[in-house]
């Protein structure tokens, strides 16, 4: 057989025009395969059978190898063997270091300028720009969906992934985002140069060569992932974490399903199978198949009369998922046990309930405020096999974060902060930063649920929205129904984390706390919640909640939050079973009636202010509000939804 020499021009990455993006045909494929292979020759294979890996795969990885360059090819099997081997290797290097006080705990740092998700260098790629953002008026920027055209970006990664990886390793990890197999999961390979990113993807997705037994007709997510900088490299490497901070650029194409990430190793830049693949491709893909990819913990409630509730939250970045997820009830009798922290799929059974996998294997959680105080079963979880990165540490080989002050026994301690600087208490930097976090296996939760690799998933019985709102917002109110509690979440806002490149404490819609991760327009994607309402399905019902409402006199929070958050979730427990008295009407939901929250054991709370829905916020809101969506949203917002703005706008003008 002869080899169209048109179907090679592709591999040849020094070639000006559109070559990232160039693909070699099916058909032609094995025929190229051979000729791939034998131009393969001078990569070595340092792992793993090439030959054994599926067609496809060995196209994608062939393809990939000729653009991205590099000096060999490793394919992950994703066994212990394997991470400790890798793991030696980044402590040798200094990229890694032990926590000695703790079973094969690591320490990283990165190079300061690569901290965070970076939003505004992250994009969705679409033909039409209207698939991905929501018509908005002329000046008018979306701040759901960044759109970028196919054009556009083939230029990007033209300038950017051509030899990207010499003088590199390129490692290929196959994983499953929910159990292996599952009725609900989906698999995909990642091909990075990180192997700091290679040990957090074994930790946080399912990493195992049966992905590629399994595969069959199934298609995979493409994730394709570099730091950015070849060797030689030109600029100084700074604690040992390579990156390319100016020329990050992170692109997704929903239809392709696959995910282009240049210039940044850490968090969900890097770590593609969470937030890049599990929301921003996996919506588009929940959308075709008719169910949901959410920014979602999810928790299985059980209460003093033994009878277990699963509920789901979607809360913004930083505002409470993990710890509300592995919450150690104040009050007698419960029990809570975690499935997820960050992220849900959910899709209707045959019984018409909706039912929820967490599609992770680990947990990727805020450091900082993390303790035995706060979150007692996070703290478990990770004193053995985590990887903490840009904490601090003690010099008795402990990390240290903001929240552990108390914990420092041996006050002669020293203390190194995140930037490797010795550091004090008292010290007016913080000793982490403030998105430090720690990536630990979900198994080691002590009250991780029995169920949670259940590949059917939890029967889902209410969703929770929330965020941080100083101001105005109830602790807790119920929904008037599946399209109110939709345009509730769509009206989601919160006070700016860390989590992102965002400063300062403004309060930014977040619509559905899925503002940065929206893999579609934000108007179809409310259209298609609502058209999940049919006759036969018994549909969660939907709250909101926030822990962060302050005092107008004091400025202090006017609830304890944490354990104490059980309290809440009771009440919202007996709403579901239909306790009656306890909800009251208010324009904006049914708040509790007053007593009608379990207090017993705790100090003073400010019941009028905490649940007090003042005239003067809403009407102001209202009008905010409106304009948020009329100028974010405008033609594409579902006129049901529309309606529900015009009578809640109504309901608070009557107020
Ligand atoms: P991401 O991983 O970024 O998605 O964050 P998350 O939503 O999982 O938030 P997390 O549980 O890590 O909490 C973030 C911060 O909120 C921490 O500093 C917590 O201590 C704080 N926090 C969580 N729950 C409560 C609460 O009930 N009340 C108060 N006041 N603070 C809370
Ligand atoms: C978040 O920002 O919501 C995170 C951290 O969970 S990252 O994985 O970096 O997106
Ligand atoms: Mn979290």
């Amino acid at each position: 057989m002869s080899v169209d020499p048109s179907e090679l021009k592709p591999f040849k990455s020094t070639q000006p025009g559109h070559s990232s993006l160039r693909q070699i045909s099916e058909d032609a494929f094995y025929v190229v395969n051979e000729v791939v292979i034998k131009r393969l020759g001078h990569i070595p294979i340092h792992k793993g059978d090439f030959h054994l890996l599926p067609p496809k795969v060995q196209r994608f990885v062939a393809e990939k190898a000729e653009l991205m360059r590099p000096r060999g090819i490793y394919i992950c099997d994703g066994t212990q063997h394997e991470a400790d081997e890798i793991i030696d290797k980044l402590v040798e290097r200094g990229m890694l270091s032990p926590l000695k006080a703790y079973e094969n705990n690591y320490i990283c740092r990165t190079d300061p300028k690569d901290v965070a998700r970076v939003e505004s260098k992250t994009w969705m790629v679409t033909r039409d720009k209207y698939d991905t953002v929501c018509h908005t008026p002329d000046g008018v920027d979306p701040i759901m969906g960044h759109w970028m055209s196919p054009e556009d970006m083939s230029d990007e990664l033209d300038s950017r992934f051509p030899g990207c990886m010499a003088g590199r390793i390129m490692y290929v990890v196959p994983f499953s985002m929910g159990p292996l197999g599952g009725p609900l999961s989906k698999i995909g390979v990642q091909l990075t140069d990180s192997n700091y990113v290679v040990i957090s993807m074994r930790i946080m997705t399912r990493v195992t060569s049966e992905v590629f037994d399994i595969m069959g007709d199934q298609d995979f997510t493409r994730c394709i992932h570099s730091v950015g900088l070849p060797r030689p490299v030109k600029q100084k490497v700074i604690n040992h974490w390579p990156c390319n901070p100016d020329r990050v650029f992170i692109a997704h194409r929903p239809p392709e399903r696959e995910i282009w990430s240049f210039g940044s190793g850490y968090g969900g830049n890097s770590l593609l199978g969470k937030k890049c693949f599990a929301l921003r491709i996996a919506s588009n893909i929940a959308k075709d198949e008719g169910w949901l990819a959410e920014h979602m913990l999810i928790m299985g409630v059980s209460r003093p009369c033994g009878r277990e509730h699963f509920i789901a939250a979607a809360f913004p970045s930083a505002c409470g998922k993990t710890n509300l997820a592995m919450l150690q009830p104040t009050l007698p009798g419960w029990k809570v046990r975690c499935v997820g922290d960050d992220i849900a799929w959910m899709k209707f059974g045959a019984d018409g309930r909706l039912y929820a996998i967490n599609p992770e294997h680990g947990f990727f959680g805020v450091a900082p405020g993390t303790s035995d105080r706060t979150n007692p079963m996070a703290v478990a979880t990770f004193q053995k096999d985590s990887i903490f990165t840009n904490v601090a540490e003690t010099s008795d080989g402990h990390y240290y974060w903001e929240g552990l002050e108390d914990e420092i026994k041996d006050k002669n301690v020293e203390v190194t902060d995140w930037l490797g600087n010795p550091w004090k208490l008292g010290d007016a930097a913080p000793a982490a930063h403030p998105n430090s976090r720690f990536a630990a296996p979900a198994r080691q939760c002590p009250i991780i649920h029995p169920d949670w690799e259940s590949p059917q998933g939890v029967p889902i019985e209410a969703i929770i929205f929330g965020g941080r709102r100083p101001d105005g917002v109830p602790l807790v109110f119920e929904t008037y129904g599946w399209n109110h509690g939709i345009y509730t979440g769509a009206c989601l806002k919160s006070e700016a984390t860390a989590a992102a490149e965002y400063k300062g404490k403004t309060v930014m819609h977040d619509p559905m706390a899925m503002r940065p991760f929206m893999g579609y327009n934000f108007g179809k994607y409310l259209d298609h919640w609502m058209k999940l309402n049919t006759a036969e399905r018994k549909l969660p019902r939907i709250y909101h909640v926030n822990w962060f409402r302050k005092s107008r006199d004091t400025g202090k929070f006017l609830w304890p939050g944490f354990g104490d958050n059980i309290r809440v979730i009771d009440w919202i427990i007996r709403r579901l079973d239909g306790d009656v008295g306890i909800g009251q009407e208010t324009p904006v939901g049914i708040v509790p009636t007053k007593g009608s929250l379990d207090l017993e054991g705790l100090g003073p709370v400010d019941w009028d202010e905490l649940m007090s829905v003042p005239a003067d916020y809403w009407k102001e809101d209202a009008v905010e509000v409106r304009k948020f969506i009329e100028s974010q949203v405008g033609p594409d917002l579902p006129a049901p939804i529309r309606k529900e703005m015009d009578d809640q706008e109504a309901r608070i003008n009557a107020m």
